[in-house]
């Protein structure tokens, strides 16, 4: 059994909050940045452990202790200490932090006060007022914890995409090594590339069903096996449930385009059918039209297609449709028409507009940074450290005088660089619209991304609106401010940002950070339907975080937008011409 980074990662994180909820100093911290460099490691920390302690050593912020216990984790599948802390403070934290506002350190002092240990504690403390009578609480606190947690529950239900995709990529890679399998492919909403995702969706071609299904459940990284019969099995596997359905090759397609959804785009595609005396189901599309009861049986009548999804669509006289459109927001009367957009793909992407360096919260230098674009073949990049202001804490913004000093040491790397590297910031937008760094250092910089860091509940058009107005501001970043499955983020009325961004040349960001995916899907239609140009940013703080790119094109593409829509897939003048513009 392969322990992945992130399991590994998420006991240390786990240690952290139980340790931070006993008001133990320090330590929390040491975990909370070793676990994110043991997720962030390019290479399986488990594996290296195997071959000797130091090995693991030599990933940065791990040292002995924390390397001994990664040692004993690999062996064991248990950290004694943290045995122990979970023994002290029986609470189920995941779930209680998950609700906004609520930290380690308040769990443990109401487990001390209250002895909430669950979600639904929680909720019943703060409906009997019993919260504000505990030291350092009043009425808000129970105020806020109301308002949150169904949010809370709901969001624990759901998987983040970014966590989704390598799993599903090892479970397909796996079953294809492994069973007799002609075809693997996931479907589901992680096929749809969905921001978060209910259950993984996998879908086999073999001759031998049952076999398949044996490899399945035998899949090392399964934890447990929910069921399992001749063709269908789900099992869990680092908390998410993955299904799998085998089909006989001929039947492939239909499958696949059933079990990819979204439901109500199958219900239009069935209703199509019907248009045409057809039927369709997972088991390919058939002929009706001699037939007494169609209702008989799935396979009645003669069967017209099946194999391959093209196909499926065809019978419908229609063209594949990219499985990101298929979510019933006109993609079939498009399709039909010959509307479809031409979508964007990750090669069009030439550069990043958005990320951080040691200046600030990144982990790397400015030179680390643009060798990391280097690598990747990009033409451009652009550094934007946080600014200080609003939503700024723990002194991680740059003052003016530091945005000065830095940019010198930018223009100075970049004279050395084989690629444009432009100079910016990311500036804090306040409740007025107003950003939190000065005009006189704005005019200097190519590039000014200004993003909501606070108050992060209501409506912000307005706000988003007259920063977009800001003559130096060139990308509104991320703007709701949603973090998925922690804050559902600002309200805006989509059409009126993106009339006003088409209008002063501002470009609305596709930040592609997995916890963000921030315009999301749907909006970035509307954005790119008034005219608006969007940029897909990665947001790195680090240069690994450039993979993130991938979540950002593919939510493009769930908007429609094709490679003119899209600031990065332009060449480094006309990146240039648009922030002088
Ligand atoms: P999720 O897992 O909640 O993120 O969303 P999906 O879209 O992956 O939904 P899931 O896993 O329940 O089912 C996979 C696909 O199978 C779904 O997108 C469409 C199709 N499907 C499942 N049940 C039904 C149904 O009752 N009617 C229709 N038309 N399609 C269904
Ligand atoms: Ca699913
Ligand atoms: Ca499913
Ligand atoms: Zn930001």
């Amino acid at each position: 059994m392969t322990v992945r980074n992130d399991e590994l990662a998420a006991q240390f994180e786990e240690m952290a909050d139980l340790l931070e909820a006993q008001n133990v100093e320090y330590k929390p911290v040491a975990y909370r940045r070793a676990a994110e460099n043991i997720r962030e490691y390019p290479e399986n920390v488990a594996h290296l452990s195997q071959e000797s302690q130091s090995a693991v050593e030599r990933i940065d912020r791990v040292g002995e202790a924390i390397a001994e216990k990664i040692v004993e984790y690999v062996e064991t599948g248990t950290i004694a200490e943290l045995e122990e802390l979970r023994d002290e403070l029986p609470v189920d934290m995941a779930g209680i932090t998950s609700v906004e506002g609520v930290g380690p350190k308040t769990v443990g002092t109401l487990y001390e006060a209250l002895d909430v240990r669950t979600l639904d504690d929680l909720e019943t403390a703060a409906r009997e007022a019993n919260i504000r009578d505990v030291k350092g609480f009043g009425p808000k606190t129970e105020e806020n914890i109301l308002a949150n947690i169904d949010f809370a529950r709901e969001s624990r239900q759901r998987q983040l995409l970014g966590e989704s995709v390598p799993l599903s990529t090892d479970i397909t890679a796996y079953l294809s090594d492994t069973g007799p399998v002609d075809r693997c492919d996931v479907a589901g909403s992680l096929r749809r590339w969905r921001s978060t995702i209910g259950d993984i969706d996998v879908l086999v071609a073999s001759a031998d069903a049952p076999k398949v299904v044996e490899a399945f459940t035998d899949w090392p990284d399964a934890d447990e096996v929910i069921e399992a019969g001749t063709s269908k099995a789900s099992v869990r596997s680092n908390g998410v449930r993955v299904d799998l359905r085998v089909v006989v090759p001929d039947e492939f397609g239909a499958a696949l385009q059933y079990f990819t959804g979204s439901r109500d785009h199958n219900i239009a595609i069935r209703n199509r059918a019907i248009d045409r005396g057809l039927k369709i189901n997972e088991y390919g599309v058939f002929d009706i039209t001699d037939v007494d009861d169609p209702d008989a049986g799935q396979r009645v009548g003669e069967r017209i297609a099946g194999k391959t999804e093209a196909d499926v669509y065809e019978t419908l006289d229609l063209p594949l449709i990219p499985a990101e459109l298929r979510e019933a927001r006109g993609e079939i009367e498009a399709a039909a028409t010959d509307k479809l957009p031409e979508l964007i793909s990750v090669d069009d992407i030439r550069g990043d507009l958005h990320l951080h360096t040691e200046w600030s919260d990144g982990r790397n230098s400015i030179e680390e940074m643009v060798a990391g674009a280097e690598e990747r073949g990009y033409e451009y990049l652009c550094i934007t450290d946080h600014a200080s202001g609003p939503g700024m804490v723990g002194g991680v913004g740059l003052s003016d005088d530091e945005l000065e000093e830095q940019l010198a040491v930018i223009r100075e790397t970049g004279d050395d660089a084989a690629i444009e590297v432009f100079a910016g910031v990311e500036t804090n937008i306040d409740e007025n619209g107003s950003v939190s760094t000065s005009d006189a250092i704005l005019e200097q910089l190519d590039c000014v991304v200004a993003s909501p860091h606070f108050a992060l509940d209501g409506d912000g058009t307005d706000r988003l609106i007259a920063a977009a107005e800001h003559p130096d501001v060139d990308i509104i970043g991320h703007p709701t401010g949603r973090q998925l499955n922690r804050r559902s983020g600002l309200d805006i009325d989509v059409s009126k940002l993106a009339n006003a961004a088409a209008r002063t040349e501002t470009a609305l960001e596709i930040n592609a950070n997995p916890h963000r995916l921030d315009l999301r899907g749907g909006a970035v239609q509307v954005a790119v339907e008034m005219g608006a140009t969007v940029v897909i940013d990665t947001d790195a703080h680090r240069p690994s975080s450039y993979d993130y790119v991938r979540y950002g094109v593919h939510t493009a593409r769930r908007g429609w937008a094709e490679p003119t829509d899209v600031l990065t897939t332009w060449n480094a003048d006309a990146v240039r011409t648009f922030f002088e513009s």
